[in-house]
């Protein structure tokens, strides 16, 4: 799947694409059906929300699941991902955010290079972050919150924070937030299950909380130029792999005909 130049203009612009349904309901089913096992497990990778039993992120999953190894090699995924960062990614990160019901805690305002500058010692902002809404996302379930053309500022200055949830982050402070908002206001990444979101390491994004009965669990697969690997290697292997081999992509309906990825 090819991106057009429109699209390609849009993100370069915006700093974040939102592209419908383009992963099938079908397909959203088979993504969902490998979660409750995941769930279940006893593995350090699966963080829980700060206050109650909900999970709050599952991470490693294409090393936990067959499906979750099919969909990191997704076409829809991976050629998007080459066409604007290059041809050779790494997976550097997989998980699925699980925002539950009335449980889901917010995520700060925050990019993501910050995280993997200041902790994985990646040099440079080229990392991508590919989204699949698992849920229909609505203004009431914890959606992203995104600020249109905060991508093109230098690294903004940040602080730790290690308290506010379950999950330490490096995050914008509540001044820098409101000056960017000024300038590019607020985009909610609104739309129904299979919707894909493409943002960049340098876009300020954040998420409220879910007080509603709906959960809102997303998919996000980070992909890196694997001349921009990490340098320093603290941070458990889940948060941050390792294998820099580039990730090849698979046919196109390998989620639903697992034999299309043999
Ligand atoms: O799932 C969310 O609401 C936020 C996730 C996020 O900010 C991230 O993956 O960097």
């Amino acid at each position: 799947m090819k991106l057009s130049d429109e699209q390609l203009e849009v993100f370069r612009r915006d700093g974040l694409l939102i592209l419908p349904s383009l992963f099938s309901a079908a397909e959203v089913a088979a993504i969902r059906a490998a979660l409750p096992p995941l769930y279940d497990e006893e593995s350090e990778a699966n963080i829980g929300e700060k206050a109650g039993t909900a999970p709050r992120t599952m991470m490693g999953l294409h090393q936990r699941s067959d499906l979750f190894d099919r969909l990191v090699r997704h076409p829809r995924l991976v050629e998007p991902a080459r066409q604007i960062a290059g041809p050779d990614l790494y997976i550097q990160q997989v998980k699925v955010n699980v925002k539950a019901a009335y449980e889901g805690d917010v995520w700060q305002w925050h990019y993501d290079f910050a995280t993997h500058h200041r902790d994985d010692g990646v040099p440079a902002p080229q990392a991508l972050n590919l989204h699949i809404l698992l849920d229909e996302v609505s203004h009431y379930n914890g959606p992203l919150y995104f600020i249109p053309g905060s991508h093109r500022h230098e690294p903004l200055p940040t602080f730790h924070d290690v308290t506010s949830t379950s999950y330490p982050l490096w995050v914008v402070d509540r001044e820098t937030v409101t000056n960017l908002i000024a300038v590019g206001g607020i985009t909610p990444a609104l739309g129904p299950p299979g919707t894909v979101l493409i943002f960049g390491d340098l876009m300020v994004h954040g998420s409220p909380g879910n007080m509603s009965p709906w959960d809102r669990a997303i998919f996000s697969l980070i992909l890196n130029p694997v001349a921009n690997a990490q340098t320093a290697f603290a941070r458990p292997e889940y948060k941050h792999h390792t294998d820099f081999s580039p990730v090849v992509p698979l046919a196109d309906d390998c989620l639903l005909e697992p034999a299309a990825a043999q």
